[in-house]
């Protein structure tokens, strides 16, 4: 059966953007036809100035609304990333592959930084090594299928390249994986500057909508969303990136195939169009808000998934780490 494996990082709030981007082709589609393991990568929530207290909160929280959305325990594996060693173990492995100049040709690791020193901080070691930390996750389960969005192929090449390399020097120890992209990716732009992605870890604002807003704060962020001053309601992402936005935002909430340009046909002012939208996003949040609030009130159950899923986890991790443990070298203990 293939393997999946996909990570959620607690850097923030979960948002519309991973819920339509992400969350839902895992409930509605991968849980379902592959051996999927969804995972909290708290570790790469530390790679960047953060809160101990709010990591601890909001690990809890993604997982929480994981299974808010659908996730089944019966049907997929749901952990955290740090309750199973294998990662870490792994990724020093991975760092002995891995070349420095690899590392900096990450385009991520370029923004990021970037960013980090313009707000006048310092860039963690573990920012550049975040892609083998990545590798590792995806490594340590003999993954078949890494489904992610475009921000991540460069990633998951790097993966690639590594389990390569690693084999070829080793003999074979790790399954090569692919990175897949769902079939309509819907990438959800922030709706005050729609040429960006809508982030969870961008400062909160009326840009990014949350998975656990209340409705008449979703209605708000959406008929406040930014668009443009032309009049007629077209599908043009280039020209009209807001409008384009709300129409796929649109597309994804009803689901079923629905097309962005179809729609746009439907509408002869922004004001109707916005107003279906807010709808249509709210009715999309209402069940998950809704398990999320029963969930929150069965702290044992959470923690039971989270319990049984890492057991799995590592039951399936271990044996592959103390393989490329073996074969690069290292004594067995005894
Ligand atoms: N706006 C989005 N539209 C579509 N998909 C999205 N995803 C995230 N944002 C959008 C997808 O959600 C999955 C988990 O994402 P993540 O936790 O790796 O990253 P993030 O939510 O993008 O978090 P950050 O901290 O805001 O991101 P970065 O690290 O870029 O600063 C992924 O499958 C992602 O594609």
């Amino acid at each position: 059966m293939t393997r999946i494996f996909s990570g959620i990082k607690p850097s923030g709030h979960l948002t519309l953007g991973n819920h339509l981007g992400a969350v839902r082709r895992w409930v509605e589609v991968d849980q379902h036809r592959a051996d999927a393991l969804f995972c909290v990568v708290d570790l790469h929530a530390l790679t960047v100035e953060h809160d101990p207290a709010r990591v601890r909160r909001l690990s809890r929280q993604a997982a929480t609304l994981l299974l808010a959305a659908g996730l089944d325990p019966e049907r997929c594996t749901l952990f955290v990333q740090s309750h199973v060693d294998e990662h870490a173990r792994l990724s020093y492995l991975l760092e002995c592959t891995a070349t420095d100049g690899e590392m900096r040709r990450m385009i991520q690791y370029k923004e990021k930084a970037a960013r980090e020193r313009e707000r006048g901080g310092s860039v963690r070691l573990s920012l550049l090594t975040y892609p083998v930390l990545m590798a590792a996750d995806i490594l340590a389960y003999e993954t078949d299928e890494v489904p992610v969005g475009e921000d991540q192929t460069q990633h998951v090449e790097l993966t690639r390249d590594l389990a390569v390399r690693f084999n070829q020097r080793y003999g074979h120890t790790f399954t090569v994986p692919r990175a897949t992209a769902p079939a309509v990716a819907a990438r959800v732009m922030n709706l005050q500057d729609p040429t960006a992605k809508m982030g969870k870890s961008d400062d909160a604002g009326p840009g990014i909508v949350y998975l656990l807003d209340e409705a008449d704060v979703v209605r708000k962020k959406v008929m406040r969303a930014v668009t443009d001053s032309g009049q007629d309601v077209v599908y043009d992402p280039q020209e009209r990136p807001g409008l384009a936005n709300l129409l796929e935002v649109l597309a994804a909430c009803r689901g079923g195939g629905a097309d962005p340009q179809v729609l746009a046909g439907e509408y002869s002012s922004y004001g109707a169009l916005k107003s279906d939208v807010a709808d249509a996003v709210v009715e999309a949040l209402r069940p998950v808000r809704k398990r999320h609030a029963e969930l929150v009130a069965d702290p044992a159950y959470v923690d039971g998934v989270l319990r049984d899923g890492a057991a799995r986890a590592r039951a399936l991790a271990r044996p592959v780490v103390d393989r490329a443990y073996g074969a690069v070298g290292l004594l067995p203990a005894v």
